[in-house]
């Protein structure tokens, strides 16, 4: 079933991204200025999403996980919503609903647009406050930093933040959203296009990362995670299920090392389940594979294999240090994640 907001505009992929602009800010000034709030808004996922799995990320990174409630929406939603199916009784226990959809309604009945995750949810009045991600995720660098953790790393310094998101526009339209637009175009020639301008992003890439352990700078930043989230569901999902296939990812020497440098450190491959990705593709998009089957392979152990990305230098977490292991809540199960044991990142 194709997503709500998913639009085809002479045969391309077309991506919604006029989001709830609402903010969560240290100092609100102004409407649509939500106060940071320890205990107060609840993020809701789903395991499968890039654009999501960036939130979690970032959480885990910095330590936000006792200020900022989590949903794991189940990995299949219907036309109409994304469901809390996997918790009991299929309802989110603090949201009280069975569907992110209600949380969009209770604020803006009518809601004409996609439910999409991520999306916060201010857990007093239940209504969703921002699906807006891009925002977002910067906002739990700069303005939740009252409740980081000790140790926590700078995602986004000061010095480099025009890098940063130069480096992540410009791989945006090409890579995080054009395997989107290799996966659901309409004609032959909006897909090549789409495939070449993808891989010739692919290899920009890897040589930008050939002598550099990260994007910028000698530390993880946002735009190393912005771009792991799509490298790691590249081999399991775009390059079948999206036609992706010109190279592996594993077929991408560089890429491939340095997605596995960001895969072993803890906070990015202990929030990948790659069960509920491929269920989450596979089985939703039934317009682009009708008979729902989930491939078996490839197998995810490969992640755990050595990448000799140290020897580059660079320290991931700068001044920083790593964030302990996930909760046992919050831990993805080891069956979809078998690399997770072989690395030690299981959960506490
Ligand atoms: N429209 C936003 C939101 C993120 C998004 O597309 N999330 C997908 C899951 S990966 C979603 O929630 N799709 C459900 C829908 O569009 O109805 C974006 O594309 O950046």
């Amino acid at each position: 079933m194709a997503p709500a907001q998913q639009k085809y505009i002479e045969d391309s992929f077309q991506r919604d991204t006029q989001y709830i602009p609402d903010r969560v800010v240290a100092q609100p000034t102004r409407d649509g200025e939500w106060p940071v709030e320890a205990g107060r808004y609840r993020l809701v996922v789903a395991r499968a999403c890039p654009w999501a799995n960036r939130a979690l990320i970032d959480r885990r990174l910095l330590g936000l996980e006792d200020a900022i409630s989590l949903a794991v929406a189940g990995p299949v939603h219907d036309a109409d919503s994304w469901t809390f199916d996997l918790d009991p009784g299929e309802v989110d226990p603090v949201l009280g609903v069975p569907r992110l959809k209600d949380a969009y309604e209770k604020r803006f009945p009518g809601y004409p647009k996609g439910i999409t995750v991520p999306a916060l949810v201010d857990e007093r009045s239940g209504e969703v406050v921002t699906n807006d991600h891009p925002q977002l995720t910067l906002d739990l660098s700069t303005q939740w930093i009252a409740h980081h953790r000790d140790g926590a790393p700078d995602l986004f310094p000061e010095e480099h933040r025009e890098e940063i998101l130069e480096v992540a526009d410009s791989f945006y339209e090409d890579v995080n959203n054009g395997v989107y637009k290799c996966g659901f175009a309409g004609k032959q020639a909006s897909y090549e296009r789409a495939y070449d301008a993808l891989f010739s992003r692919l290899d920009a890439l890897s040589e930008r990362l050939e002598r550099r352990r990260y994007l910028v700078g000698d530390s993880i930043t946002e735009a190393d995670v912005r771009l792991f989230t799509t490298l790691a569901r590249f081999d399991a999902v775009y390059h079948g299920h999206f036609k992706c296939n010109r190279s592996k990812l594993t077929e991408m020497p560089v890429l491939w090392a340095y997605a596995r440098d960001l895969f072993q450190t803890p906070g990015f491959g202990d929030t990948q389940d790659f069960v509920q990705i491929k269920q989450h593709y596979y089985a939703t998009h039934l317009d682009i594979n009708p008979t729902g089957i989930v491939p078996k392979g490839p197998d995810e152990r490969v992640w755990a294999t050595p990448h000799h990305r140290e020897e580059l230098g660079g320290s991931p977490f700068g001044d920083g240090t790593p964030p302990g292991p996930v909760s046992e809540a919050e831990a993805v199960p080891a069956a979809h994640n078998r690399a997770l044991e072989l690395l030690g990142l299981s959960h506490r």
